[in-house]
């Protein structure tokens, strides 16, 4: 892969965005790459948790290859946008947690990447934006979709329509991010936070992420019923065993079998 570095420590997998010259824009290459690293990640069964970030100190991604979408026509941008789609959201409902490390410039379908991830860590120095319209076109990987579920439809609206940049303090202040770092950081917390979520048993974690998807989607009956059966599927698990096991006889350091 020219486009994407994969590096696997223990339970935890990072994904870098590596096309730095180009602010790590989302080219067809790039997309492509990416959708393959994330399958060699799913194959992997001892990553327990996922980071994606972007290569350098400036950008984490700023949209959309520009220059490669600007001659394609409505078919093309339909398959383009499909296909885009189709990866961000093999991220939202990847098996395992997703951490966007977001180390500057998130823009349009930078933005709307991190917006699939489950958990979003910034940079004090990042950048939030959703500038389609000022380019002739509305988001197309689903930010007028996710950014109205994250921060409210008025919020979204006001971003989408103005097509104008926030600052990190704004994005944490609306709820776009969950924590903000100095640049330097960044990485650190992010892997902290990853490997204190792959430290839980794996499955628990997993279920927990489907009920949460899914319920949001839909009415607090339905949510409640997700819930209750993946609640219950737990207690196929060897993990849930052990863990209530540790718990009883007061053991603290816990080592989940995954299984
Ligand atoms: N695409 C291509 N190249 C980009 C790029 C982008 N999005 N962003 C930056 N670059 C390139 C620049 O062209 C420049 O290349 P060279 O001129 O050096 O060859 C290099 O990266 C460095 O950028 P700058 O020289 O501009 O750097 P500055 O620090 O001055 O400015 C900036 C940084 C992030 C403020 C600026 O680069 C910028 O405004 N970039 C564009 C941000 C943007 O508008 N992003 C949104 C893209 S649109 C859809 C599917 C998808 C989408 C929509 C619809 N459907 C199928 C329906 C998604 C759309 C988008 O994401």
């Amino acid at each position: 892969m020219e486009t994407i570095l994969l590096n696997t420590e223990g339970h935890v997998a990072t994904i870098t965005i590596n096309r730095p010259k180009a602010l790590n824009a989302l080219s067809t290459q790039v997309l492509s790459e990416l959708n393959t690293a994330l399958d060699e990640v799913n194959a992997n069964k001892d990553v327990y948790c996922l980071i994606i970030t972007g290569a350098g100190d400036k950008s984490f991604v700023a949209g959309a290859d520009i220059a490669e979408m600007k001659d394609k026509s409505a078919e093309e941008a339909a398959e383009y946008g499909a296909f885009g789609n189709e990866v961000f959201r093999k991220i939202e409902t990847f098996r395992c947690p997703v951490i966007a490390a977001i180390n500057g410039f998130a823009l349009g379908g930078g933005c709307e990447l991190a917006m699939s991830c489950d958990i979003r860590l910034a940079a004090d120095s990042a950048v939030f934006g959703q500038p389609e319209v000022g380019l002739g076109i509305t988001p197309g990987f689903g930010g007028t979709q996710r950014l109205a579920r994250l921060v409210g439809a008025g919020i979204a609206k006001e971003m989408i329509f103005t097509a104008r940049n926030i600052k990190a303090d704004r994005a944490f202040a609306i709820g776009l991010v969950n924590a903000l770092y100095p640049l330097d950081e960044l990485m650190n917390q992010a892997l902290k936070m990853a490997n204190g979520i792959a430290k839980n048993a794996p499955i628990a974690v997993a279920n927990a992420k489907r009920a949460i998807n899914e319920g949001t989607q839909v009415d607090i009956d339905s949510g409640i019923k997700t819930e209750v059966k993946e609640f219950a599927d737990c207690f196929n698990s060897e993990d849930q065993t052990y863990g209530m096991t540790c718990f009883l006889e007061k053991v603290k350091e816990k080592n989940f079998s995954n299984k």
